[in-house]
């Protein structure tokens, strides 16, 4: 917001403004305030590939996400804790959300096995064995000193029966009691994670389990695992408008430009995706006019930017042809240049969404990203 904000306390999430179920708000975490919508630009690694700090925060990233399950592996928490946190350790001073590894344990390793207990597994590095519970992950996302935690969960692939959702999540929930009772760290905020593929019945049962603690945020799990996403885009409305109004609301994993503002418009905040920054290194960039891949022919002697509604850094400064002929070669520069691009891109969505709630013209903003997104929307 242009005007001076007061300034909130650590895990107040403070709305602005609604307009139908989309929101417009800001949420303090102990590295500073974001606002909302927002995107996370993913750093799975303790980096955002292809992105120094400074250049993050030009595209205009408010927060990065870590994951729990690589930095665990490689190079450790314990390390990452003797270097003074992963904020220090990747000269990130902005909030950070880790993910618990729930979700990366079942997507990455190699041999798995459930308990009751936690997750037993190979790595995908080097197949040495490792465990990870709900107080592992605490554990090591607190040795991180991650400013907004993740409880950890059960995340099922699509499709499950009824029995193993129901299953699922019963444990999802008897790991988020584990998590809560786990997460001591002062400065750090635990979000738990709402399951229940498919069904509203499911989802709000899950719901009712998760929200029976009182946390300073929840999240969607289980979404954009492989199922047609117009039953994501026909769920949400019914269920994000069902998660506590007074707290942010964050679909984890998703999405395309065109996810993102269906989900706003059902009232999600929050969302994190590879994939800007993953596509951007095959030469997939995100306009305003649809998606494009910069190694076509037409593109050879296009002395044009990429995007001429985009004032990021690579479109101010390079031409597509340049950019095809970075790509061809292999060279890195052209990945840098394209991650820039796709972030950016990702961020003034984000920002443009902000904005036309602020200004009530959140309808007409929404419409005119959906007739642009759906052309070139997968
Ligand atoms: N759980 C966790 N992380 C996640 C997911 C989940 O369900 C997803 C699903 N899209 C992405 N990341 N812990
Ligand atoms: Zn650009």
């Amino acid at each position: 917001m242009s005007t001076a904000q007061p300034v909130l306390k650590l895990g107040e999430f403070k709305l602005h403004k609604k307009s139908g179920k989309a929101r417009r708000a800001t949420f303090m975490t102990a590295h500073g305030s974001f606002e909302t919508p927002t995107f996370m630009a993913v750093g799975t690694k303790a980096t955002v590939k292809a992105m120094t700090p400074e250049e993050l925060k030009d595209c205009g990233t408010q927060v990065v996400l870590g994951n729990t399950y690589h930095l665990h592996l490689r190079p450790g928490e314990k390390l990452i804790k003797k270097m003074g946190g992963l904020h220090k350790f990747m000269n990130w001073n902005g909030p950070i959300l880790t993910d618990s590894g729930g979700f990366q344990v079942f997507s990455l390793s190699g041999l798995r096995k459930m308990s009751e207990e936690g997750v037993e597994f190979s790595s995908h590095l080097d197949g040495a064995k490792y465990f990870i519970s709900p107080e592992k992950s605490m554990e090591i996302q607190m040795d991180l000193g991650s400013d907004i935690i993740m409880a950890f969960d059960e995340c099922l692939q699509y499709p499950a029966t009824n029995d193993e959702i129901k299953r699922s999540m019963d444990l999802t929930h008897r790991w988020l009691l584990r998590s809560h009772k786990a997460m001591t760290r002062d400065q750090s905020l635990l979000f738990g994670i709402v399951q229940g593929g498919l069904s509203l019945e499911h989802r709000k049962y899950s719901l009712q389990q998760v929200t029976s603690v009182d946390l300073p945020g929840y999240a969607l799990g289980g979404f954009s695992v492989g199922e047609p996403i117009h039953l994501m885009h026909e769920l949400l409305p019914d269920i994000a408008p069902l998660m506590p109004e007074n707290k942010p609301r964050y679909l984890m994993g998703v999405g395309t430009p065109l996810d993102l503002i269906i989900s706003i418009d059902a009232g999600v905040d929050m969302f994190d995706c590879v994939l800007p920054t993953r596509v951007a290194r095959n030469g997939t960039l995100y306009t305003w006019q649809g998606r494009m891949s910069i190694k076509r022919q037409e593109y050879k002697e296009d002395a044009g930017p990429l995007d001429p509604e985009c004032d990021c850094y690579t479109c101010k400064n390079y031409s597509r042809a340049y950019l095809r002929h970075l790509f061809l070669s292999g060279e890195i520069l052209g990945s840098r240049l394209n991650t820039i691009h796709n972030l950016h891109f990702y961020m003034t969505v984000m920002a443009k969404a902000r904005k036309a709630l602020e200004e009530d013209r959140w309808e007409s903003f929404r419409d005119d990203c959906l007739t642009r997104f759906v052309r070139s929307d997968k």
